[in-house]
């Protein structure tokens, strides 16, 4: 199963860093050349490659991509597919499963579809393919507040809640492999932890380049900290991820979070 694979990896590598490979706008063949660079450079430092629709558009799922889902492979390292899947559950569907087909071990995942005709076809043929999948509960970025800090009615209970705490409940009940909130806010990442209990782990985009803090992440609850252009616009890329493993890795460790 997907999480236990990320428990391994990260144990393994001793790092729970995600690589999110994003490279701007260029011509395809300097991006997979300078995709492939960066991850030999900073692999071993790395739990797992996280990519975008950045890295999809450019290079195609089965030409491009799929070159990139092999080196990772190679590498050990695990592979994520930030789709943000947000659609109607048939559309969802297929999208989830190409992505599965390309080789990828995850998918992210949109709560606000909801679960009927939403997100449940993702989860049955996550299920099906013995893959993962991670559900966005509170975004790095200042927007997020007016869609996943909004205050709203729960529909089941009729209590005014955070938006976001609802999000996070449904990655409980759904049983996803991942909740993803905001290194940029670490106090919605102590709240979210409080609901998750360890049960599903959350994952952190935004140290560096947005704002967020890797030490005040992980001390929060964060488990993994998904990072980008801190590393990959670095002159070293590799003593970055190298420098931000080590603080990630010993956060964790004074936290006494077990890997599983
Ligand atoms: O800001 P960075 O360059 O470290 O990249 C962060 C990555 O995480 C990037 O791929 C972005 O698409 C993704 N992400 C967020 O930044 C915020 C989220 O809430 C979810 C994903």
């Amino acid at each position: 199963m997907f999480r236990q694979e990320m428990g391994r990896s990260t144990r393994k590598k001793k790092s729970n860093i995600i690589l999110a490979l994003d490279l701007g706008v260029d011509r395809p063949q300097k991006l997979m050349t300078r995709s492939l660079r960066i991850l030999n450079a900073t692999h071993e430092y790395l739990c797992a490659l996280k990519l975008n629709r950045q890295a999809v558009l450019p290079l195609g799922l089965f030409d491009g991509v799929q070159k990139i889902i092999s080196k990772a492979k190679e590498l050990d390292l695990l592979t994520i597919m930030d789709a943000k899947i947000n659609d109607v559950g048939n559309t969802n569907r297929a999208i989830a499963e190409y992505y599965y087909k390309a080789g990828f071990d995850a998918v992210i995942a949109s709560p606000f579809v909801g679960w009927t005709e939403g997100l449940q076809p993702v989860f049955e043929v996550a299920q099906m393919m013995n893959r993962g999948v991670i559900v966005l509960v509170y975004m790095s970025h200042k927007g997020a507040v007016e869609g996943y800090g909004q205050i709203v009615q729960d529909t089941a209970t009729r209590q005014l809640i955070p938006q976001y705490t609802i999000f996070a409940e449904k990655a409980l009940k759904w049983n996803a492999d991942g909740a993803v909130v905001g290194a940029t806010y670490p106090e919605k990442i102590r709240e979210v932890h409080a609901v998750l209990k360890g049960k599903v782990s959350i994952y952190s985009p935004g140290v560096g380049a947005q704002g967020g803090d890797a030490e005040a992440a992980v001390k929060a609850g964060a488990d993994y900290l998904i990072i980008g252009r801190s590393i990959v616009e670095a002159e070293d890329p590799a003593k970055k991820a190298e420098q931000i493993r080590d603080i990630a890795w010993q956060s964790l460790k004074g936290r006494g979070r077990k890997i599983e």
